[in-house]
């Protein structure tokens, strides 16, 4: 199983939250989409005012982090808010065999950086099930960003007991105050294996 993370106008070169570079993970993962008989999308999906929003705390500004109920949160500019141009899926994007688009991020009192646990680390989004009752014990992730949502959910993966790759070439991270080497150093010591599209048999 594929799992493409937030490839959204968000995410890009003049989107609301960009990732360097994030428009080159398009055609990495198109290509080795074509490897996957099961290929899932997630897309960040927040209310407007969400409450990682530095917009929503007064005194905050985008980066900043806070504390919310369930813990320290980094504060974001508004992105990704539902039904936005900035959260719809990137337009070159070509992964028609996909077969279930997740949105997360919809709590307006919770983040959710994870494809399978909120912020919260309570509320599920109910993928684990998903893949469990499909069979599917391994994953691969790819999208952006390396550092939030690909490592959170690769880490998820591995705590809810899934093989869980990372193909770093089709990842573009945030990268803030050392937060894509912590990231890696945690996926590594959690069992998260580290690979490049090249080592996938791709037809
Ligand atoms: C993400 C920050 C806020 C991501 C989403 O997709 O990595 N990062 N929302
Ligand atoms: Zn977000």
């Amino acid at each position: 199983m594929l799992i493409v993370v937030d490839v959204q106008n968000g995410f890009v070169p003049g989107g609301a939250l960009p990732v360097a570079r994030g428009d080159e993970v398009v055609p990495v993962v198109n290509r080795i989409a074509t490897a996957f008989e099961n290929v899932v999308i997630t897309q960040d999906w927040h209310p407007p005012g969400h409450a990682s929003f530095a917009s929503a705390h007064a005194g905050k500004k985008p980066f900043d982090s806070t504390r919310l109920a369930y813990g320290q949160q980094v504060l974001w500019p508004d992105h990704c808010v539902q039904g936005s141009e900035d959260a719809a899926l990137h337009r070159d994007l070509q992964l028609p065999q996909a077969q279930l688009i997740l949105r997360k991020g919809f709590h307006p009192h919770v983040d959710s950086y994870s494809a399978f646990t909120e912020a919260d680390r309570k509320t599920t989004t109910g993928l684990a099930g998903y893949l469990r009752q499909r069979g599917i014990r391994r994953v691969f992730v790819a999208g952006l960003a390396t550092d939030f949502c690909v490592a959170w959910t690769a880490l998820d993966a591995r705590r809810l007991g899934f093989e869980a790759h990372v193909i770093e070439d089709a990842c573009r991270a945030i990268d803030l105050d050392g937060s894509l080497s912590a990231a890696w150093k945690q996926m590594l010591a959690r069992g998260v294996r580290r690979i490049q599209s090249g080592d996938l048999r791709i037809a």
